[in-house]
């Protein structure tokens, strides 16, 4: 199947555009080209790889491992590629992503710095009309939108922020020119994922580093260090069966021992042991040491009680230590954060932490963050505040469906889709990674691999059956969604105010995006769907005959 322009038309045509060439864009097109179709990616950024492309921020690492935050679907390179680290930083990541776009010649079909602007969907011809930045419009049959979840990096609203002489930075778009913090006082506001990983390097470098908390966070050792090729050659051997159980039977598509019990089957001294041994181990795994601390509070408790323990016992300054324990939320519910050395850092005499939870800031002015009345003096800002997640993105684009009308418009009470896949009126437009799927819930390469995959063998499907439209229906969209919301509810997680609820951007409606029912459960659904004939899907012929067919 390949859709062409014909000569009266000028219009450039595709099978398929791909909105997006971080790795799920990558693969996408690895895919569509091995099958046969005709694609064009569209990038805004300036390179592959996506959020590895944007967060360069000092101290940025993935939060899995990488031996397993990779590509699965090529032997070859998973045998090849040599990672440096546990926890490869942002470079080596975005080297690998580079490396990928080079080793299966992705570049000439992708082309860079151009924002997808707008998307309307032809009812009569079946075709979507892409509008890029310039003006430009292409057409296409089909649309991926491999927008990433976590690649809208939003600049909170603080009074007076245009005031600031320094630079401010966000750690989401971080410059790609050294940033250097020497001698300078620097404020960092936001203590996720990405202020924990950037605090302890800017302190190593600043005259002074002060940190505005809203809400404390829980963060795990990550207990980074290079990778012996020991321990990358039993990666490597053990690979079919690490990738099997990450995409199969993990929650979270990661490798991991499986608990077998819950937190109170155990007395306090067996919890406390085996809470430390996975503490001294590092990394996400610390929430698998039982298997309800994501369902019972007071299981979760007692792993939440053993983090503030360590706090208490790091953090040398008693007030500080208090500041920096959460208390707002269960563990895990919002994404727990790996580190290296961030509540240490706050021994350090160069850094100090300030609790906007209490007094929010009440300004920024031309040289200093103003918190209950008082001007702490910076030079530069680092915003870590986060982004627009898992929504954000897409939201960015004009899309528009049947009749014209607006996904935006359509997710204005939150976002709507049959398995994360697609969503209703909007037909041949697929997202990956979108909210109702596993998503920011796991390992993202994993649950990437096997979006690809599914809209692949669909787009095989439809070409096979001379289909020219596939849709959600909107009742099994109506049921999958109540269907996301009830896991949830039946987890701790809607317990915290979160960016998987929105929670972090004013006026965005509250509701738990990701699917958490697990990426194996999930998977499994999805095959079903497909081996049944795609039930919940509405599939349709072209109203007038499709251009051309081969
Ligand atoms: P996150 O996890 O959304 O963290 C953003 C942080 O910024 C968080 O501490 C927020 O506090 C804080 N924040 C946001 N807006 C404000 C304002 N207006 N004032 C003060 N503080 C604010 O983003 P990250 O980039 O750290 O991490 C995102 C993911 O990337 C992470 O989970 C990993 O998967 C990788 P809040 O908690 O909302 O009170």
């Amino acid at each position: 199947m390949s859709v062409q322009s014909s000569p009266a038309q000028a219009t450039e045509a595709y099978d398929v555009i791909v909105v997006g060439a971080g790795f799920a864009g990558m693969y996408m097109l690895h895919r569509l080209r091995g099958l046969g179709f005709s694609a064009r990616v569209y990038e805004q950024g300036g390179g592959v790889g996506g959020t590895w492309y944007w967060n360069r921020y000092p101290g940025a690492r993935c939060d899995v491992e990488s031996m397993q935050y990779s590509y699965s679907f090529s032997e070859e390179l998973q045998q090849e590629w040599d990672w440096s680290e546990r926890y490869a930083p942002q470079p080596e990541i975005l080297q690998y992503a580079n490396h990928v776009a080079d080793r299966f010649d992705l570049r000439r079909d992708i082309q860079f710095d151009t924002r997808v602007e707008r998307a309307m969907f032809d009812e009569r011809t079946a075709t979507w009309s892409v509008t890029i930045a310039g003006g430009k419009t292409v057409d296409a049959r089909f649309v991926v939108l491999a927008t990433g979840c976590l690649s809208n990096a939003r600049k909170p609203d603080i009074k007076g922020l245009e005031n600031f002489k320094g630079p401010v930075y966000h750690t989401g778009n971080w410059p790609h020119e050294p940033v250097d913090f020497t001698g300078l006082r620097v404020g960092l506001i936001g203590t996720g994922s990405s202020g924990i990983q950037s605090a302890p390097i800017i302190a190593g470098q600043a005259r002074h580093l002060t940190v505005f908390q809203r809400t404390a966070n829980f963060s795990i050792p990550a207990r980074n260090g290079a990778l012996t090729d020991e321990e990358r050659n039993a990666f490597r051997k053990k690979y079919p069966e690490i990738r099997r159980f990450a995409r199969e039977v993990a929650r979270n598509g990661i490798y991991a021992e499986q608990p077998d019990r819950g937190a109170l089957d155990d007395s306090e001294e067996e919890r406390r042991a085996k809470f430390r041994a996975r503490w001294d181990r590092g990394g996400l795994t610390f929430m698998y040491v039982y298997n309800n601390l994501g369902l019972e509070r007071a299981a979760n408790d007692t792993a939440a009680d053993f983090v503030r323990g360590k706090i208490a016992e790091i953090v040398k300054d008693p007030e500080t230590a208090k500041l920096l324990q959460p208390n707002s939320h269960p563990i895990g519910t919002k994404r727990i954060c790996i580190d290296t050395d961030y509540f240490a850092t706050f021994n350090r005499p160069n850094v100090s932490l300030v609790d906007i939870k209490a007094d929010p800031i009440e300004e920024i002015t031309a040289n200093a963050v103003r918190v209950a009345g008082r001007d702490h003096e910076v030079d530069a800002l680092v915003m870590a505040t986060g982004f627009d997640a898992m929504t954000g993105s897409v939201a960015k684009i004009d899309i528009r469906g049947r009749g014209g009308r607006t996904l935006n418009r359509k997710w204005a009470e939150g976002p709507k889709t049959y398995l994360g896949l697609m969503s209703a009126g909007f037909p041949n437009l697929f997202i990956i990674t979108g909210p109702g799927s596993p998503s920011v819930l796991s390992n993202m390469i994993v649950s990437i691999e096997q979006h690809v995959d599914w809209i692949a063998d669909c787009l095989v499907h439809m070409r096979e059956q001379g289909l020219a439209t596939m849709e959600a229906d909107t009742e099994a969209e109506e049921k999958w969604v109540a269907h996301v919301n009830e896991v949830a509810s039946g987890t701790l997680y809607p317990q915290a105010s979160s960016w998987y609820m929105g929670a972090n951007i004013p006026g965005k409606p509250r509701i738990f995006m990701p699917y958490i029912g697990g990426v194996g459960v999930y998977r499994r659904i999805c095959d079903d769907v497909a081996a049944k004939g795609y039930e919940g899907f509405v599939m349709g012929w072209a109203e007038v005959p499709q251009a051309a067919a081969s």
